[in-house]
């Protein structure tokens, strides 16, 4: 399927339409099933119960949901873009992927819903073919006779609409595709919901890539941050310097990633309302960096001689700020967002002390990396773009742009990071409690669900500058063969921290609704692990 999809992208409008004509069509969706399997007195602790929300995922702000059903028919059911709509947004979604015309189809029963009519109602030009940070997400969706309507300011909300329209469609009792009036109305708690995937550790084939954003849009993530080089392997191809993949890979052709591949990745993420925040970190986990540049890391000594091995990016050369110049340059070209990470962190080494004293820098390693960021910022800055940095780069005093993101990754849920960030008026987000590559026996997703972002000493000035957090998979222990089922569904109860109201607490429901999301996300062809012993009605095969 995916490989399908992949071969479509240069008609951009087509995937999203195949994607939705395929969910709506060949997927069913459960609701009813819980209620006939597990009658009262069975309903041990942890057994799957009907949440009175279906099976919504990450839970809409407001939802009115009635008794009153409706019969959906494949073959007639369309979606289709109303004449009030500014956008020609049947093309945009579907392209020439329309539904069978001329075939015939039964007459619309008296219980049947037949159309989704989505409407653009925002006339405001459109500047806005990316996403970003302060791109309108909301939506409204009403499913009534005779059609449903899904109102969205931009096409950010209405791909929202769709995906929660179609979470709403279930299997009657005898297998038809039915759907309940509802009325929702939606926008997102939080603008920055990511993810971090690191492809320096385990190189992640594009496949992965495109099958964790299809996924992330199921679940309403928009900023994929793509960790794309690290210590251990420099994947990513640059047009400026080849040579960083040629010598810095795992492979200079099977293991890169190609200037078309990031497109792909890019406009994959595109239509999806999804974001793709580069990170190339420096000063430090640049191994892999120093394999292709000659001379762009620090050499350690042993003793009074060069022991063959290097440490971080050698500050003190000019050599270095050309070369991130130009770097940086052809990075902001290939990236369209308007962020880039630029890491910031460094790892404790014995031979960076050495190489500190022998520099005549004392123990003030701050002093040295501070010198560095500052001089890499006010190069990054000269691209126009913004940039997000770890935290380490703020607790070290670093001047900063007003704009910068704030990136805290140290502690647990509740932490005075946040208050020191936001109290210094830095606009930040949070990753502390959601180190996903963690894992644990039992039901850690529950660990992630009761994280409350906002649970700092803070005014609510401060608290306006959290902008969101990302749930991070770093690559160590992780690779093509375990990356989805690792990270889905655990990862999904962030997203619902992320997008839904404060007040959306329950964890038993949250448990309930979880539990039929992921099997969704199993028929969709995606293996997300289970939550606790429970049986999909479509398995993963
Ligand atoms: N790689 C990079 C990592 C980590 C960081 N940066 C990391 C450090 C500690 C933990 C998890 C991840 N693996 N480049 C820190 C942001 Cl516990």
């Amino acid at each position: 399927l995916l490989a399908g999809l992949v071969t479509l992208i240069s008609s951009t409008n087509m995937t999203t339409a195949l994607r939705f004509s395929l969910l709506l069509l060949g997927v069913s969706f459960s609701q009813g099933f819980l209620n006939d399997l597990f009658d009262e007195e069975e309903q041990a602790e942890g057994v799957v119960q009907a949440s009175k929300y279906g099976s919504l995922w990450p839970l809409p702000q407001k939802v009115q949901l009635s008794e009153v059903s409706f019969k959906l028919n494949g073959f007639s059911f369309k979606i289709s873009d109303a004449k009030e709509s500014t956008a020609g947004y049947y093309e945009y979604m579907f392209g020439s992927f329309k539904r069978q015309e001329g075939r015939k189809s039964r007459h619309a029963g008296p219980s049947d819903l037949t159309e989704l009519q989505v409407w653009i109602t925002s006339s405001e030009s459109d500047c806005d073919s990316f996403p970003s940070v302060a791109s309108d997400e909301s939506y409204e969706l009403t499913v009534d006779q005779p059609y449903a309507v899904l109102k969205a300011p931009k096409v950010w909300g209405a791909l929202h609409g769709l995906e929660t329209f179609s979470q709403l469609v279930y299997e009657d009792e005898n297998g038809a595709k039915s759907i309940n009036s509802t009325t929702i109305s939606d926008f997102p708690r939080f603008a920055h919901r990511g993810i971090l995937l690191d492809s320096s550790r385990h190189f992640l084939p594009i496949k992965v890539l495109l099958a964790n954003l299809e996924t992330m849009a199921m679940n309403k993530f928009n900023v994929f941050h793509w960790h794309i080089v690290d210590d251990p392997s420099f994947p990513y191809l640059s047009r400026t310097f080849p040579q960083l993949s040629q010598q810095g890979a795992y492979h200079p052709y099977t293991h890169v990633y190609t200037p078309a591949d990031v497109k792909m990745v890019i406009e994959f993420g595109r239509l999806r309302g999804i974001r793709v925040i580069p990170e190339f970190d420096t000063p430090g986990h640049t191994q892999s960096w120093g394999k292709g540049q000659k001379d762009l890391l620090t050499p350690c000594y042993s003793g009074s001689k060069l022991s063959g091995t290097f440490g971080p990016v050698n500050p003190i050369l000019n050599t270095t700020y050309d070369f991130m110049s130009q770097f940086f340059k052809e990075v902001s070209t290939v990236f369209p967002d308007a962020y880039i990470h630029l890491g910031g962190t460094r790892k404790s080494n014995p031979d960076i002390q050495k190489f500190m004293e022998q520099q005549g820098f004392g123990q003030d390693f701050t002093k040295l990396e501070s010198f560095y960021i500052q001089k890499l910022l006010d190069i990054v800055a000269t691209t126009q773009k913004g940039y997000m940095i770890w935290q380490e780069v703020f607790d070290n005093g670093v001047k900063l742009k007003a704009d910068t993101v704030v990136h805290v990754w140290i502690g647990g849920g509740a932490n005075d990071e946040m208050a020191k960030v936001t109290g210094a008026g830095y606009t930040t987000i949070l990753s502390a409690p959601w180190y996903l590559d963690y894992i644990s026996y039992a039901q850690d997703w529950q660990k992630y669900y009761k994280v409350e972002p906002l649970n700092f000493n803070g005014t609510d000035e401060q608290k306006k500058l959290v902008i969101g957090g990302e749930a991070c998979l770093w690559g160590e222990y992780v690779d093509a063969t375990n990356l989805t089922p690792r990270l889905w569904p655990r990862a999904s109860a962030v997203a619902e921290r992320l997008w839904s109201a404060k007040e959306v607490t329950d964890i038993n429901d949250a448990f309930n609704r979880l539990s039929v999301h992921r099997c969704r996300m199993v028929e969709r062809g995606i293996p997300a692990e289970p939550l606790f012993s429970s049986y999909c009605p479509r398995e993963y095969r």
